[in-house]
C-alpha cells in the first residue's frame, strides 16, 4: 500500500469513528455519557441502602441428614471418589487432632487444624486438574491431601527437620509442593492473592486450559492486598478462582465485626466479578461451584469468586483460646449435625456405600502411620544450621554472607552452648 492510500486510509477511520460517536451522542442524549458508570438519570436524591441489597444466596446439595435437595444437582460421583473425598477428610481430621496435641506436649512449636472447613477443601481441590496452580493461606491443607502429599512431608515440616523442604525456615503447617502445584504459604495475610492474580495473568498468556485457585479467609479480605487482587483479576481478565474460606472469625475477630455488607461474596459484582456463594460443610455443593467457576475462568478468562460458608470449630492456632469469646455450646452444633463429615457420611449411609468397620479400620490405620511418622520425624536431624541463609536470594547477599561468617565465628567459640549434635554436619 502507498503512503498516501495509508494515510487515506487512517483519515477515514478517524472521522468514522468521529461521526459514529456523534451520532451515538444525538441518540442517547437524555442517558448520562460518564466514562465512568453505565447507569440511568434520576431526578429525586436518594441513598441506596445496603438493606435494599438482596443478600447473594447460599447454593447447597444435601441437607444436615445427607439427603440430596434436587437430583439434578447431584453430581453422581463413582463410589471410588465419594470414598476418596470422605477418606481424605478424615485422614485431615485425624491427623490435625494428633499435631494439635503433639504441639501441646511441646513436640512442636505451633499448630493450626482445620476442623469444620474440610469439605471447603477436598470439595473444591477435587473439582480442579492437577495442574491448576493453588495459593493458599494456611489453613487448606486438605487441597494437599487431596493432591497426594504425603502423612511424612506434613510432619516432617511441622518438625522442620532435613526432610522439610523449607528447611525449618518457617513456621509450622508452611507447607508448599512445587510437584503439586501448591506455592508455599507466606504468613502475611493476603500476599498470596495479588500473586496469584499475577501468575493467572501470566498463565492466560500461555493458553494452556490452567487456571489459578487462590484461598484466603473472610478476615484477610480486609487487607488491601485483597482490594488490589480482586480489581486487578476483574480489569486485567484473569483465569483466577478467588476462593474465600468464610469460617466466621478472624482470630477472636467475628465476622459481624469484620464487614458490615453482604459477606465477601457481596463485594464481587462490585468488582465486576461473577460470584458464587456455596455452604462450604456441603462437600457436593463445594465441588459443584468450583467445577463451575473453572469451566466459567477457563472460557471467559475472567475470575470468579467463590465465598464458602463455614465454621471455624477449633481454636484459630495453638496460639489462641477461643472458649474467651465463644460459648462451647456454639462450637457444638458445628461440631455435631452441621459438620461436613458426618454430613458426607449420611449420605454414603443413605446410598448404601457405608462400611462402619471398614472405616473404623481406616481410621485407626491413620492414626498409627501419623503417631509412627512422628516419632521417625523427632528423630531426624534439623538442617545444617547454614542453610537457614541458603534458597533465599538466587545469589546470597554481602550482608547475609557476612551474617553467616560471623555466626560460623560465634558457634566456633561457643561449641558448648548449641545442641549441634541435633544438627545435620
Ligand atoms: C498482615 C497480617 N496481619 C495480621 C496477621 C496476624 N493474623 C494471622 S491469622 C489472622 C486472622 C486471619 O483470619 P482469616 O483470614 O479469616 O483466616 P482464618 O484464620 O479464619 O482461617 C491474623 C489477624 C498476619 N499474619 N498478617
Ligand atoms: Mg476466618
Amino acid at each position: 500500500m502507498s503512503l498516501m492510500r495509508f494515510t487515506n486510509t487512517l483519515l477515514a477511520k478517524a472521522s468514522y469513528h468521529r461521526i459514529g460517536r456523534f451520532f451515538s451522542t444525538i441518540k442517547t442524549n437524555h442517558e448520562p455519557q460518564f466514562p465512568g458508570a453505565t447507569s440511568h438519570y434520576i431526578e429525586t436524591p436518594k441513598l441506596t441502602m445496603p438493606t435494599e441489597m438482596t443478600p447473594i444466596p447460599i447454593y447447597r446439595v444435601i441437607d444436615s441428614a445427607g439427603a440430596i435437595l434436587d437430583s439434578s444437582q447431584d453430581p453422581n460421583l463413582s463410589k471410588e471418589i465419594i470414598q476418596k473425598m470422605f477418606r481424605d477428610m478424615v485422614l485431615l481430621n485425624t491427623m490435625d487432632k494428633i499435631l494439635y496435641e503433639s504441639q501441646r506436649q511441646g513436640r512442636i512449636s505451633f499448630y493450626m487444624t482445620n476442623y469444620g472447613e474440610e469439605a471447603s477443601h477436598i470439595g473444591s481441590a477435587a473439582a480442579l486438574e492437577q495442574r491448576d496452580l493453588i495459593y493458599g493461606q494456611y489453613r487448606e491443607a486438605g487441597v494437599l491431601v487431596w493432591r497426594g502429599f504425603k502423612i511424612s512431608q506434613f510432619i516432617d515440616q511441622c518438625y522442620g527437620n532435613v526432610d522439610d523442604a523449607g528447611r525449618g525456615k518457617q513456621m509450622p503447617v508452611h507447607y508448599g509442593s512445587k510437584e503439586l502445584n501448591f506455592v508455599t504459604i507466606s504468613s502475611p495475610l493476603a500476599t498470596q492473592m495479588p500473586q496469584a492474580v499475577g501468575a493467572a495473568y501470566a498463565i492466560k498468556r500461555k493458553n494452556n486450559d490452567t487456571c489459578v485457585a487462590c484461598y484466603f479467609g473472610e478476615g484477610a479480605a480486609s487487607e488491601g492486598d485483597a482490594h488490589a487482587a480482586f480489581n486487578f483479576a476483574a480489569t486485567l481478565d484473569c483465569p483466577v478462582i478467588l476462593f474465600c474460606r468464610n469460617n466466621g472469625f478472624a482470630i477472636s475477630t467475628p465476622s459481624c465485626e469484620q464487614y458490615k455488607g453482604d459477606g465477601i461474596a457481596g463485594r464481587g459484582p462490585a468488582y465486576g466479578i461473577a460470584t458464587i456463594r456455596v455452604d462450604g460443610t456441603d462437600i457436593f455443593a463445594v465441588y459443584n461451584a468450583t467445577k463451575l467457576a473453572r469451566e466459567y475462568v477457563l472460557k471467559n478468562n475472567k475470575p470468579v469468586l467463590i465465598e464458602a460458608m463455614s465454621y471455624r470449630i477449633s481454636h484459630h492456632s495453638t496460639s489462641d483460646d477461643s472458649s474467651a469469646y465463644r460459648s462451647a455450646d456454639e462450637v457444638e452444633i458445628w461440631n455435631s449435625e452441621r459438620h461436613p463429615i458426618s454430613r458426607l457420611k449420611n449420605y454414603m449411609i443413605s446410598k448404601g456405600i457405608f462400611n462402619e468397620s471398614e472405616e473404623n479400620t481406616f481410621v485407626n490405620n491413620v492414626r498409627k502411620k501419623v503417631l509412627k511418622q512422628i516419632s521417625e520425624s523427632e528423630k531426624k536431624l534439623k538442617p545444617n544450621w547454614k542453610e537457614m541463609f541458603e534458597d533465599v536470594y538466587h545469589d546470597m547477599p554481602n550482608h547475609l554472607k557476612e551474617q553467616m561468617k560471623e555466626l560460623e565465628e560465634h558457634i566456633a567459640t561457643h561449641r558448648d552452648a548449641y545442641p549441634l549434635k541435633n544438627f545435620k554436619n
